[in-house]
C-alpha cells in the first residue's frame, strides 16, 4: 500500500477493492470474503443512516463473537457513529452505567442478551433503537436485514481520522467505569505499529477465541487482520480441546491469548501427551505472564510465547521482539513509533534503569481521553502529553521492560479487570452487611481471584452462598466473589484506611 490507511476502515475499503474475494473472516462455518465484509459493512451503514444515526452518535454493540458482530461495528463507524464497546456478561448495574453514561442512541444485540437489556432498557431515555442479531424478535430492527439491504455508495474518506471511532469502558479507583476515547487515527497507528514489529502479513491466519468487546480481541486481533490483508478464524470463545485441535491440523499461524488460556492449553498438551506443529506466533498479554507458564509452553510446544502489555487507553504499549530474546517476565520495549519511560510515583521525575516507578507512554496511539470525565483525563495525562498508565515497572540497561505491581487497586482474573470498589459498593446494598472489603489472592487457573471480607450486622447471619448470589444477579459473573471471609473488624490503620493485606491468611 502506496499510504498507510488513516483508518481500519480505510484498510478494510483498500483491501475490498484490491482483491474483493480475499478471504477475510471465517466463523461458524461460512468464510466471508473483503468484499463482502465491506459491502456488508455498507450495507448496514445506509440502514443505520436511515434509522437516524449521525455522526459522533453513541452505538453499543452488546452481543456475542461473530460475523454479525463485525458488520455491525464496521457499519457502525462507517456511519460515523462512535462504538461502545460492552462486556457480554454484564447485567444491570453494569448496562445501566455504561449505556447512561455513554448516551448510547443505539444498541445492537442479540437474543441471549435483550432480556437483560430490556430490564434496564426504561431507565435509559437515550437509547432510541435496538438492533437484534439473529432471529428477528419483535420491538427491534433485523440486523439480517440491515445486512441484506441495498448498497448504499459509502465512502470511508468521509471518514476523519480524528473522530472518535470507539470508548472502551475501563476503570480507575473510582469503582465506576470510565470511557477511554480512541480515534480512528489511534487504532490505525497501533495496527501499524504492531503489525510491523509481529511481521504480520497478509499470509497470516490467525485462531481468535478472545472476545471482541475488549481491545485484545478487537484492537489487536480484528483491526491487525484487516490492517495486513490477513484472515481470521474468529471463535464464539476458548475451549483448550478446540484449539489445541486447529493447531494440530496446523491451520493458524497466529494465536494471542491470555495467560489463563496458556495454562489451559498446557493442560490439554499434558492430557493428549500430543505436540502441535510450530506456527509463526504466539502472543500472550493483558494479564501476566509467570515465566513458568512461559517455560512450560516453550517444552511442551517447542516455541517461546511473546509477551506484551496494552491497555484499552493504548491498546498496544510495549512488546517482546519478533526476531532476537523473548525474555520471560518482562514486556519488552516500546512499539515503533511509539514510546515510555519509568517516572517517580510522586514527583515524576524520569527514573534511570533499574529503578522501579510508573510506567509513562507517549504516541499516536495514546487516547484522546475519557469520556465527559475532563477531571480523570487532565490527572491521567503528565505534562510532555504523557499518559500514565497506573502500571509500575522497571526498564533494564538493555532496555527490557518488567510491570511489577500496578500503582491502582485492580484485580486481574483470566484477563479480565475487576475493580475492588465496584464489588464493595453493591455487597454494602445487601441487606445484612455491616463493611465488605474486596480484594484478590493468587489463583492457578485465572492468575488472580476475588475474595470478598465481610463483616455482618450485629444479630445477623449471612452464608457465603447468599453472599456470591446477590452479585451473580448484579454484575458480571465472572467478578463473583470465589471466597468470603467474615469477620468482626475490618483492620484498619491509624487514618482509618482498611489493610486489606491483613485480612483472609
Ligand atoms: C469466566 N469466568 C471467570 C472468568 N471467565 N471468572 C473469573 N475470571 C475470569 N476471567 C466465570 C464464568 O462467568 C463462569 O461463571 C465461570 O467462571 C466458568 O468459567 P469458565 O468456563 O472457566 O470460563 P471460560 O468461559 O473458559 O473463560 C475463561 C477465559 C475468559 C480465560 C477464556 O475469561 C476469557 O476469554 N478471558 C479473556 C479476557 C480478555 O479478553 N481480556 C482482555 C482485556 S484488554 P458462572 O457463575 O457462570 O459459573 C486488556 C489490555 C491488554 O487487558 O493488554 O490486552
Ligand atoms: P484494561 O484496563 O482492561 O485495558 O487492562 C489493562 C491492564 O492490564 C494494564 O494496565 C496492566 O495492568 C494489565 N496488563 C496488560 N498486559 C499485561 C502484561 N503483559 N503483564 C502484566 N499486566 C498486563
Amino acid at each position: 500500500m502506496m499510504h498507510p490507511p488513516r483508518s481500519i476502515i480505510h484498510a478494510l475499503f483498500d483491501r475490498a477493492r484490491a482483491n474483493p474475494g480475499r478471504p477475510c473472516v471465517y466463523a461458524s462455518g461460512t468464510t466471508v470474503s473483503y468484499g463482502t465484509l465491506a459491502e456488508e459493512a455498507a450495507r448496514v451503514a445506509g440502514g443505520l443512516r436511515e434509522l437516524g444515526l449521525r455522526r459522533g452518535d453513541r452505538a453499543a454493540l452488546f452481543l456475542a463473537n461473530s460475523v454479525e458482530f463485525l458488520v455491525a461495528y464496521l457499519g457502525a463507524q462507517l456511519a460515523g457513529a462512535t462504538v461502545v464497546l460492552v462486556n457480554t456478561q454484564y447485567r444491570q448495574v453494569e448496562l445501566r452505567h455504561i449505556l447512561g453514561d455513554s448516551g448510547a442512541r443505539l444498541c445492537v444485540t442479540d437474543g441471549a442478551r435483550r432480556e437483560e437489556l430490556e430490564r434496564v432498557r426504561p431507565g435509559l431515555p437515550e437509547l432510541e433503537v435496538l438492533v437484534q442479531a439473529g432471529a428477528p424478535a419483535a420491538g427491534a430492527v433485523s440486523l439480517a436485514e440491515l445486512r441484506a439491504g441495498s448498497a448504499p455508495h459509502m465512502d470511508p474518506g468521509a471518514i476523519d481520522p480524528n473522530d472518535l471511532a470507539l470508548i472502551g469502558y475501563t476503570s480507575g479507583t473510582t469503582g465506576r467505569a470510565k470511557g477511554a476515547m480512541l480515534t480512528h487515527a489511534n487504532l490505525a497507528a497501533n495496527s501499524a505499529a504492531v503489525t510491523q514489529a509481529w511481521g504480520w502479513t497478509e499470509g497470516d491466519r490467525l485462531l481468535l477465541t478472545l472476545p471482541l468487546f475488549h481491545i485484545h480481541g478487537l484492537g489487536v486481533g480484528i483491526h491487525g487482520t484487516l490492517y495486513s490483508g490477513a484472515q481470521v478464524n474468529l471463535r464464539p470463545g476458548f475451549e483448550a480441546s478446540e484449539v489445541f485441535d486447529e493447531l494440530l491440523a496446523g491451520t493458524p499461524t497466529m494465536f494471542f491469548g491470555v495467560p489463563t488460556m496458556y495454562g489451559r492449553l498446557i493442560a490439554e498438551a499434558r492430557r493428549r501427551g500430543q505436540r502441535p506443529p510450530p506456527i509463526r506466533l504466539y502472543v500472550s498479554g493483558s494479564a501476566p505472564l509467570s515465566p513458568q507458564t512461559f517455560a512450560e509452553f516453550a517444552e511442551l510446544f517447542g516455541q517461546p510465547i511473546l509477551e506484551r502489555y496494552g491497555m484499552t487507553e493504548t491498546v498496544m504499549n510495549l512488546t517482546n521482539p519478533l526476531e532476537g530474546e523473548r525474555r520471560p517476565g518482562t514486556v519488552g520495549m516500546p512499539f515503533p513509533g511509539q514510546e515510555a519511560r519509568i517516572v517517580d510515583v510522586r514527583t515524576r521525575a524520569p527514573l534511570p534503569d533499574g529503578e522501579v516507578g510508573e510506567i509513562q507512554v507517549r504516541g499516536p496511539h495514546v487516547f484522546k481521553g475519557y469520556w465527559r470525565r475532563d477531571d480523570a483525563t487532565a490527572e491521567a495525562f503528565d505534562t510532555g502529553g504523557w499518559f500514565n498508565t497506573g502500571d509500575l515497572g522497571v526498564r533494564s540497561a538493555d532496555g527490557y521492560y518488567t510491570i511489577v505491581g500496578r500503582a491502582r487497586e485492580l484485580i486481574i482474573s483470566g484477563g479480565y479487570n475487576i475493580y475492588p470498589r465496584e464489588l464493595e459498593e453493591v455487597l454494602a446494598t445487601l441487606p445484612g452487611v455491616a463493611e465488605v472489603a474486596v480484594f484478590g489472592e493468587p489463583d492457578p487457573d485465572f492468575g488472580e481471584r476475588v475474595v470478598a471480607a465481610i463483616v455482618p450486622a450485629p444479630g445477623v447471619s449471612l452464608t457465603a452462598d447468599e453472599v456470591i448470589a446477590y452479585c451473580r444477579e448484579r454484575l458480571a459473573a465472572y467478578k463473583k466473589p470465589r471466597r468470603v471471609i467474615f469477620c468482626e473488624a475490618l483492620p484498619r490503620n491509624a487514618l482509618g484506611k482498611v489493610q486489606k493485606h491483613l485480612i483472609g491468611g
